[in-house]
């Protein structure tokens, strides 16, 4: 299939006809994806991915993944790593494993069928329309516009909210078990997180959290600005491997240095300071 597959050998255009827009089948789908929001907080795309494409995509991201960076930190679900300014016992201060291994953007080679998922037009528009925007673009930032995130054995991506209002995840492989993406959706308003039902989720009451089913090619568009959302430990030997597609309304939005240092580590901070000396000579 390879070199530059073809978005039909990628996407199963059959079932999910986003290369005709505005027809009926097209409509249908976005309708369908709204009702989903409505029921359950996100809409999943159930074999988005041709089955014979599926293993092809995901050894091409186990190719790439070992130059990712692999992180195997404690940080808060904030993005922080602690905040003594909150007292004890506070969810703010609550620290969780970020075990795992991501590459950025600007580690995925120009031809990468998951690039030429990404960067098709018409998959923007689907998303413009299911989002109800009135213009939407891929995120113009170098690193963090198209991620993939690998979780092994024991590994987890810690509860968090998404800095984006809403982002669009492909899982290429799923584990063998665990790997769940649990969510809570509103429980974060005009940036104010609900800290009481936080404290709840994290003492163990599950009863505001729910479980997205997906499987190994599911698209899934979900609003994480407010959505508070975990992935659980990662059981067995297969890796739980997902692609993670960013968009703004906006051309030129792109991430703080500060953010993308704390994101991507010692490689984006040299890129910096190699560009800020090269424009200081
Ligand atoms: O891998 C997933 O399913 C979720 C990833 C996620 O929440 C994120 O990268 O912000
Ligand atoms: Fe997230």
């Amino acid at each position: 299939m390879k070199p530059s597959a073809a978005i039909e050998d990628l996407i199963d255009l059959e079932r999910y006809p986003l290369d005709r827009i505005g027809s009926p089948g097209w409509q249908a789908l976005v309708d369908d994806c709204k009702r989903q929001y409505v029921r359950q907080g996100a809409a999943n795309l159930h074999g988005f991915v041709r089955a014979d494409a599926l293993p092809l995509l995901a050894a091409e991201a186990k190719a790439m993944l070992p130059n990712g960076i692999k992180k195997k930190r404690v940080r808060t679900a904030f993005f922080h790593e602690d905040e003594p300014q909150y007292p004890e016992g506070h969810p703010r201060r609550r620290q969780w494993p970020d075990d795992l291994r991501q590459l950025a953007y600007d580690q995925i080679a120009p031809d990468a069928m998951i690039r030429t998922i990404y960067e098709w037009g018409p998959l923007t528009e689907f998303i413009r329309v299911v989002e109800e925007r009135p213009t939407l673009y891929r995120m113009a930032d170098e690193f963090q516009a198209l991620n993939l995130t690998a979780l092994a054995d024991g590994e987890m991506q810690p509860w968090h909210f998404d800095a984006n209002d809403f982002t669009i995840t492909l899982l290429l492989q799923a584990s063998e078990e665990g790997g769940a993406f649990n969510y809570a959706t509103e429980l974060r308003e005009d940036g104010k997180p609900d800290y009481d039902a936080i404290a709840h989720i994290f003492d163990g009451d599950m009863s505001l959290v729910r479980t997205l089913e997906r499987s190994a090619g599911t698209l899934t568009l979900f609003r994480g600005r407010n959505a508070f959302h975990v992935v659980t430990p990662v059981k067995g030997r297969a890796e739980r491997i997902t692609a993670i597609m960013t968009y703004d309304e906006k051309p030129d939005c792109i991430a703080s240095e500060r953010g993308n240092t704390f994101i991507y580590g010692p490689r984006v901070a040299e890129i910096y300071r190699a560009r800020r000396e090269a424009a200081a000579r």
